[in-house]
């Protein structure tokens, strides 16, 4: 089949439309592609097989996969005609590095080529990219049937992938100009509408939150992005660390509630260590409720978190109004939202972490940063790409070497942890549980300068 037949032949079966379409967008577009129908037309998939067969025949891959639903019957018989293994992905979502979720047998490392039907901006294809990663499966190339973008090819080789395509919406309207099936002015409103489309935004908010500035300026004075994270159970052990490393840090993370002798001298004495060894207070409370629970979570109770910690956690499973909850009418206080998790199994998918991205781009006064983890610097450098504007990345699950405990924590390294984007490493047990935590700090502080140093 000739390509020029191949769009006579979707024009015939109407997966290629000129009219006016009201677009998911609002827009109106004069052209609207729905190549659903084409696989129950049987010379229509043999002929898109066989074209895109030709076009991938000399690139280089191990597997191929098809994106559901449109493309994974079409990647079936291409699979099936060059005698490559297919391989696809569960359309619904499993939870963030559980695993397991590609059905088809394929070694790690394997290079696998996508094929989809179309394209529009590339994010979908990026997101599915990121899926198959995660799996162990390498994708450096996409095929696509019809590439209806603007700048598809820009948006992808931007993350390192290419872009291929059988047929672009240029070739299509000249081809049904030629054979008399648009009419001249129907080819203008195409040209005209896509011209007149602006480039996907992809630009950050510019606005920065006093206290992400705040704790920038810190590390800057400081010359220091090591958090702390004193999880240990009593007073002494609090205040006996913090003469050993309190120096070497930026921040202090308290987990206040697991003090067990609490009285209402820890905070004002908390405050006093703060001032002289020049640090912030960020308490890990990692809020969940609804708003009106929150804030009294917040405000009121035996700890009274908001008299004295700057920085607070805030899950975003409630709902993004938990944000006013905690923090309307306050001055000089915000939250990380845990956009990612460290622990094993956790249960933030990819569609949580975008929602968290979407409250904080509604709510950019109340949140400083968010709390993220990666399993490469590759995969954290992608996660921090999509963060609306210039919120830091706090990253515990960070120790000098890769590993877990038996509780379900995993830890990547100080320089995978920075090299991929965390601004703030935030260590605890990699510190408190060193024969000398004081030179263990000092290590910890330097190696994570060093490479925050390298990156920006
Ligand atoms: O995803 C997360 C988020 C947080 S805030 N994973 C985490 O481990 N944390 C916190 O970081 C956790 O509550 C603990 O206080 C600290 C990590 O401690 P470590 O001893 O494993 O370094």
């Amino acid at each position: 089949m000739t390509k020029e037949q191949f769009v006579l032949d979707l024009e015939k079966i109407g997966a290629i439309k000129f009219g006016s379409f009201t677009l998911k967008s609002g827009l109106t577009s004069p052209f609207y592609f729905d190549l659903r129908d084409m696989i129950s037309f049987p010379f229509i998939l043999e002929g898109i097989a066989d074209l895109l067969v030709e076009r991938i025949k000399d690139m280089e891959f191990d597997v191929l996969t098809g994106i559901p639903y449109t493309a994974l019957p079409i990647a079936s018989l291409v699979a099936s005609k060059m005698q490559k293994p297919l391989v696809y992905m569960r359309k619904e979502e499993k939870a963030y590095g559980t695993g397991n979720n590609v059905i088809g047998k394929f070694v790690k490392g394997a290079k696998c080529l996508v094929i989809d039907d179309l394209i529009t901006t590339g994010a979908s294809k990026i997101e599915t990219a990121e899926k198959y990663e995660k799996e162990g499966i390498v994708i450096k190339d996409f095929v696509v049937v019809i590439d209806r973008s603007l700048n598809g090819t820009e948006e992808l080789a931007k993350d390192g992938y290419k872009l291929h395509s059988l047929i672009t919406l240029d070739e299509i309207v000249q081809l049904l100009k030629s054979n008399n099936l648009i009419t001249d002015e129907k080819v203008r409103e195409v040209e005209e509408f896509t011209a007149s489309l602006n480039k996907p935004k992809t630009e950050k908010v510019k606005y920065i939150n006093p206290l992400t500035q705040k704790l920038l300026d810190k590390m800057k004075e400081k010359k220091s992005n090591l958090v702390l994270s004193l999880d240990v159970t009593t007073q002494k052990e609090f205040f006996n660390m913090l003469d050993k490393v309190g120096d070497e840090i930026v921040m202090l993370k308290t987990h206040v509630d697991i003090i067990d002798d609490y009285d209402e001298e820890f905070v004002p004495k908390l405050q006093e260590y703060a001032k002289r060894q020049n640090f912030l207070i960020f308490e890990d409370r990692k809020f969940a409720d609804i708003g009106n629970t929150v804030r009294h979570q917040f405000r009121s109770g035996v700890y009274k978190i908001s008299d004295w910690a700057e920085y607070v956690t805030v899950h975003m499973v409630a709902g993004e109004l938990i944000l006013k909850g905690l923090f309307e009418g306050l001055e000089n206080r915000a939250g990380f939202v845990l956009a990612r998790m460290s622990s094993k199994g956790n249960l933030l998918n990819e569609t949580y972490t975008r929602k968290c991205f979407e409250a904080a781009k509604k709510n950019p006064q109340w949140v400083a940063g968010f709390i993220g983890h990666g399993n490469s610097v590759e995969d954290i450098k992608r996660f921090k790409a999509k963060f609306p504007g210039s919120e830091l990345l706090m990253m515990p699950g960070v120790k000098k070497e890769k590993g877990s405990d038996a509780m379900g924590q995993q830890y990547i390294t100080i320089e995978e942890a920075v090299g991929g984007g965390a601004d703030c490493i935030i260590v605890g047990r990699g510190i408190l549980k060193a024969d000398d935590p004081s030179k263990e700090a000092k290590l910890y502080r330097e190696r994570a300068w060093k490479a925050y140093k390298e990156r920006v």
